[in-house]
């Protein structure tokens, strides 16, 4: 039994505030109301007391955005962080993101005050009319499909047991955001000090474990395969996974193919990375092992890969059961984490595998990537003097100027076949969910947990756009953190004009000279918006300028610490090669 801590705190606030920072969490990303008020005494107690260990505050205009920050921190630390929110209002536009958290498994302590309760009568109660107005019968029914847990703090009593539940459901796996609200009464009680657990007997970070059935059958597909496929997506949200799933597919010579993934898993020089595309391994297939894929391939565009193609699960919770229709075969399911499973995996084949096909695999695959290479450059070469500029010679041109180590966070336009990565886990895509909006906080975040990396955000214009990017650029200046933009502005949103088109190929909107709703002309010159922030901006509109406007961005990020931005007028990606 370890002994009791006690602190000096003097509100519910104050109590709540220091005991989450003892429990770990850094930051407290915070849009506040009038509910702030007790949680605004509180920071300010606690600032003045130098109690420590004490959260790192960060003021962000949009709620979005902060979320993208909380949700961006995690995938780069694996430690989850706290926001908090102005009641309803606040929380309603924290959610798409929220979303995106969720469908990604991205544990977040989503918080906002409640309105108060009382009319009069205690301290903290309603002041204002907004008040009543803000008040709901249900505020969690906003966020309950995509929060694992909600509850209302009620009493200082309950504190410790309430925020240990909240890290406790987050942090275990499945892992997701939980929402929690604050109602300002009780957040303003007083109390006489406040004693609590330093050392709490919960059950953090949970993880399910496979049992010995699943790994063997699980082993005895893989090991029998001839044309044995990986398709890796959300798997790399855990760094162990990701090197676990690198170890994997070389040691057996299985092709891997990142599809939709948002944290890449391997190198792109790993030597079983075969592309981001299941086209067109998967129709060749005889076993599939999805690796944390809740979309492992689209029926419509893939097909689907032949009847007799064994299919593996593999995940925390590998039926999606938040997913209300999916129906991916599933001979054998695995119920745990990549860097569990596949050493046990591994460890089951050795006695069954044989060498030969293994061998015989490795040199075809080492040989049908020197063919893609190939392709891949004279694609390049090919598009490197398109006006507007093509979307594959500014992906190749990132690619060369970033550097090994650099963070990309993609919001959409990045074409990954053209860029490389050598390390696993720098590139950081669109989450599954697809809410748009999340790339800008997203390299916010990421740069600040890893304040010296370069951390480069590759956005659409529609993306940046909805990434409510003047509260992204103010937290990036207020905090003193360089990054890169690069906005592919294409004066349009050409995923929505694409699935127009996808179905109604013959229709009348493929036949007009402006798709209605998708197009965003004329292209505004975003680059001037660095002005307002103290940071470089410039406008590329000719491939050949590219190369040298990328160093002198990248100059100003890594020499001048100033933020940049690169408003680059690109063409259509369509069905890039
Ligand atoms: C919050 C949200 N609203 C709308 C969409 C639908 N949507 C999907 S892609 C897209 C266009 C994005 O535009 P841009 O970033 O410029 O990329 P482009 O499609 O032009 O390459 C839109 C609006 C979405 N995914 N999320």
């Amino acid at each position: 039994m370890t002994a009791k801590k006690t602190i000096a705190a003097e509100t519910v606030a104050e109590a709540y505030l220091t005991l989450m920072a003892e429990r770990g969490i850094e930051y407290l990303f915070a849009n506040g109301g009038t509910d702030f008020a007790p949680m605004i005494e509180a920071l300010a107690a606690i600032n003045e007391k130098g109690t420590t260990p004490r959260l790192k505050v960060v003021s962000v205009g949009h709620e979005n955005v902060a979320t993208s920050m909380a949700m961006s921190y995690y995938l780069h630390t694996g430690r989850p962080q706290l926001v908090m929110f102005h009641v309803n209002v606040g929380t309603a536009n924290g959610i798409n993101a929220l979303i995106d958290a969720a469908r990604d498994r991205v544990p977040i302590i989503f918080t906002a005050g409640r309105t108060p309760i009382t009319e009069q009568g205690l301290k903290g109660s309603r002041d204002t009319g907004i008040h009543w107005n803000q008040e709901m019968f249900d505020q969690a029914s906003m966020v309950r499909e995509f929060c694992k847990w909600d509850y209302e703090l009620r009493n200082a009593e309950q504190l410790e047991a309430v925020i240990d539940r909240a890290i406790e459901i987050a942090t275990t796996e499945p892992c997701g955001p939980v929402y929690l609200s604050l109602p300002r009464e009780v957040m303003a009680q007083k109390i006489d000090g406040f004693t609590f657990d330093p050392a709490p007997r919960r059950g953090f970070g949970t993880e399910p474990g496979p049992t010995e059935d699943q790994i063997a059958r699980a082993a005895a597909i893989l090991a029998k395969a001839e044309r044995p496929l990986i398709i890796a997506q959300g798997a790399a949200r855990l760094a162990p996974s990701a090197a676990a799933i690198g170890d994997f597919a070389e040691r057996f010579a299985i092709p891997i193919v990142e599809f939709r993934t948002n944290v890449n898993a391997v190198s792109t020089e790993h030597p079983m990375l075969v592309g981001f595309n299941p086209l067109p391994h998967l129709k060749d297939a005889d076993a599939v092992l999805c690796l944390e894929a809740d979309t492992p391939w689209i029926p419509t565009q893939h097909g689907n890969p032949p009847d007799d193609c064994k299919v593996i699960q593999l995940g925390v919770d590998p039926m999606f059961q938040r997913i209300p229709i999916r129906s991916f075969p599933c001979d054998v399911a695995v119920t745990a984490t990549p860097a569990v499973a596949l050493p046990l995996i591994g460890k089951a084949m050795e006695a069954i595998a044989t060498l030969k096909l293994i061998e015989g695999r490795r040199a075809r695959i080492a040989a049908a990537k020197e063919t893609a290479k190939a392709e891949i450059r004279a694609n390049i070469e090919k598009a490197s003097r398109d006006t507007p500029i093509n979307p594959v010679w500014a992906a190749h041109c990132i690619s060369e100027a970033k550097g090994d180590d650099a963070i990309v966070v993609n919001e959409y336009s990045l074409i990954l076949r053209y860029v490389n990565f050598k390390e696993p886990r720098t590139c950081f895509g669109p989450p599954g969910a697809g809410g748009l909006g999340v790339g800008v906080g997203s390299a916010v975040g990421a740069k600040l947990a890893n304040p010296d990396k370069t951390v480069i955000a590759v956005v659409g214009d529609g993306s940046y756009m909805f990434g409510n990017p003047t509260a992204g650029h103010y937290v990036l200046r207020a905090l003193d953190l360089p990054v890169l933009f690069i906005v592919f502005n294409n004066g349009m949103w050409e995923e929505v004009e694409g699935s127009a088109l996808r179905v109604f190929p013959d229709g009348h909107a493929a036949r007009a000279n402006r798709v209605p709703v998708a197009q965003l002309g004329p292209n505004p010159h975003y680059e001037h918006l660095m002005a307002v922030y103290g940071g470089y901006g410039e406008r590329v509109d000719r491939p050949e300028q590219l190369p040298e406007a990328l160093k002198r961005a990248l100059h100003a990020v890594k020499v001048e610490k100033r933020q940049a931005l690169i408003n680059l007028i690109v063409g259509r990606r369509g069905a890039a090669p």
